[in-house]
């Protein structure tokens, strides 16, 4: 039913496009080479999200593997035939054209190598999932904690994990180390333990032990995996995989982009984090590694990967209305929070999520759940779509499901067009939606709306200005989204690096790591252990799961340029306007806004049928990525920062 429904939309889109130059009889023949592909597709879409639906719910099986590299294998046999066969109809018109250099963009990687890279892949997931951080026995101060200490791997070949004997606590890294680290379950775990070890200690353990737990494992395999990449990447005509990966963003000057953008934004960067370092270093005299001008001890962050620092949002400033205390206090279960997010994406006209995606979705962490990352899925199957959210109480939780739910909302809009364009239009779109909205969720009236904020908070201060809770919500926001920019800049950055070969692997790897971690994020790692040979990379999820990063840094920008377009929209109904928005872009409501959802559904809805300059056009009136609407978004906090740095002339850099 679904598949004939499907023809014939395909087919309509097809003939509506005849093409002068091409007979009767070879516009058929155009047409039945892109209604076949489009279906072929989708089936083999279709059965390669099940089984990584089932990679991520169940234990990681060799019988799996075999099967991810029958399919991969297939699929990657069928597009070269495709391609092969549809570029006699390149010229047929524009949408063919792009077709054909979506369908042939893939990779010519032989089967074998095929075969060994879906088999690294699969044993660097299942160490990144798997792995445990135990402590056995009582762990009383530090040197204890450190003698009690082991690492559980999973038994990756039978896909059983080890449990826990009585007396043991083993933790995975997502989300257990994690919430060591941001202090949400620090008390929990000191309890659990019997741990006399002051806070700083364990933070100092979980930060250490996790990256010793899983870099070793994950270095050699890592660097084959970038080998056999490299040799598909250059066999289709790269210099490397960086290359490949980059091409996929469709930008021919990607790095110069991402380098000016990061320059624009760094200074704000260093503003936020001088008056953090003014913030840690007070709480933690004790930490002697750790000079007032220089880098900070990444451990302190609250944060295993120091890119959200919003743990120390309400220590930081204290204002009488501490957002994330309510949040929690309000008990919102995981799938209270899904409602909530449901809430904002359909006021504003956007669809509802479907009956299979409430069946199947995982809102919390179960037994049936292997992987506990955020994940979004689109089965290509009549309405399934499907999330992944280990969700606790906190508002770093609300946003993985506003982060994940906009996925499924460009997939539920894209899901008209033929399938080879239902992807989306890149993949820093991909990853911008939820965050635009979650921006949005973040506005002190929608803030009342979720009965967390009094609306007396809306009313400007005595001279007519930002009142305080305006600053507070503001360095909230600014500590969850400002140093994510260097995170994500030099995430990609390290790794073309180690693909280009500019970095010699074996000998530079993690010293290289330590040299952007230092310059760019300004911190460094709190002990003294001599890191060259360990890979501190692999933990974070997206190394070994190979997924690039820097769409994210580009979809930070993008999320405050949507902001403001969304914004424009739903205010003057036109994103061109020249007229300047009549209140900051912190406080756009746009819950409810009918004509900021139907912008949004017009641009969504082309999916990958369009370059992502035409996207942003419509989004935004301007087809060029840009720092202006984030900077102009956090100006308000910029003169906080400035104004707290030369009261307390504190040192700026390190
Ligand atoms: O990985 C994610 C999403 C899934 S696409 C949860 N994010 C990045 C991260 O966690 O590091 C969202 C923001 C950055
Ligand atoms: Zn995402």
């Amino acid at each position: 039913m679904h598949a004939i429904f499907a023809i014939s939309v395909f087919a309509s889109i097809a003939l509506c496009s005849l093409s002068l130059g091409f007979t009767n009889n070879e516009t058929d023949l155009a047409n039945q080479w892109f209604n076949q592909m489009n279906v072929e597709l989708k089936q083999l879409n279709h059965e390669a999200a099940e089984q990584a639906w089932e990679s991520s719910t169940l234990p990681t099986q060799t019988a799996i593997v075999e099967k991810i590299i029958k399919l991969t294998v297939r699929k990657a046999h069928w597009e070269r035939m495709m391609c092969n066969r549809g570029q006699r109809y390149r010229d047929f018109n524009a949408s063919f054209e792009r077709t054909l250099h979506l369908l042939c963009r893939s990779l010519r990687h032989t089967d074998d190598e095929i075969r060994s890279m879906t088999n690294l892949l699969g044993y660097l997931q299942g160490i990144y999932t798997g792995t445990q951080v135990c402590v056995k026995g009582s762990c009383d101060d530090d040197g204890k904690l450190w003698q009690s200490t082991f690492f559980k791997y999973p038994e990756l070949e039978s896909g059983n994990y080890v449990e826990p004997t009585t007396n043991e606590i083993c933790l995975f890294g997502e989300p257990d180390m994690e919430r060591i680290m941001t202090g949400e379950t620090m008390h929990q775990f000191k309890q659990a333990a019997n741990c006399m070890a002051s806070d700083e200690k364990i933070l100092d353990w979980a930060w250490q032990s996790w990256r010793l737990a899983v870099g070793p494992p994950v270095k050699d395999s890592y660097r084959q995996l970038i080998d056999v990449m490299n040799v598909g990447a250059r066999r289709s005509g790269y210099q490397d995989i960086g290359e490949a990966w980059r091409a996929e963003l469709e930008m021919p000057n990607l790095r110069g982009i991402v380098n000016r953008l990061w320059l624009e934004v760094k200074p704000l960067y260093q503003k936020l984090h001088a008056v953090m370092r003014n913030f840690l270093k007070k709480r933690h005299p004790e930490v002697t590694n750790f000079h007032p001008a220089g880098p900070i001890p990444a451990h302190l962050l609250g944060d295993m990967w120091s890119q959200n620092w919003d743990t120390y949002a309400a220590s930081m400033f204290p204002h009488e209305v501490d957002i994330e205390s309510n949040f929690r206090r309000s008990n919102c279960s995981a799938e209270k929070m899904v409602r909530r997010a449901e809430d904002f994406y359909s006021s504003m006209g956007l669809p509802m999520m479907t009956e299979t995606f409430w069946r199947k979705s995982i809102f919390k962490r179960t037994e049936n759940v292997t992987k506990c990352h955020g994940t979004a899925a689109n089965m290509y199957n009549a309405g399934d779509f499907r999330m992944i959210a280990c969700a606790g109480n906190a508002m770093s939780d609300f946003y993985v499901i506003l982060h994940e739910m906009g996925h499924i909302i460009y997939y539920m809009l894209a899901s008209n067009q033929p399938t080879i364009f239902q992807e989306g239009t890149n993949s820093a779109f991909q990853e911008t939606i939820g965050d635009t909205i979650h921006i949005a969720a973040l506005t002190p009236s929608h803030l009342i709306r979720l009965g967390l904020l009094n609306s007396s908070y809306l009313k400007p201060d005595s001279d007519g200005n930002l009142n305080h809770f305006d600053y507070s919500l503001l360095l909230k926001i600014g500590l969850t989204k400002i140093p994510a920019l260097p995170f994500s800049y030099l995430m990609d950055s390290y790794r073309w690096s180690l693909f280009d070969g500019s970095i010699k692997f074996e000998i530079e790897a993690n010293n290289y790591f330590w040299y952007l971690l230092e310059n760019e994020q300004g911190i460094q790692s709190a002990s003294k252990t001599n890191r060259e040979n360990l890979f501190d990379a692999a933990a974070k999820y997206h190394f070994p799961d190979n997924t690039p990063y820097v769409r994210y840094f580009l979809a930070n920008f993008l999320s405050f340029q949507i902001l403001e377009g969304l914004c424009k929209k739903s205010i003057f109904g036109d994103v061109r306007t020249s007229q300047e928005l009549p209140l900051p872009l912190h406080r756009c409501d746009l819950y409810g806004s009918k004509r900021a959802g139907r912008l949004l559904e017009k641009a969504l809805k082309l999916g990958g049928s369009q370059h992502w300059t035409f996207v942003l056009e419509i989004l935004t009136g301007s087809s060029e990525i840009s720092s202006r609407p984030l900077m102009n978004y956090f100006a308000p906090l910029i003169k906080m920062l400035d104004s707290i740095i030369s009261d307390l002339k504190l040192p700026v850099g390190w």
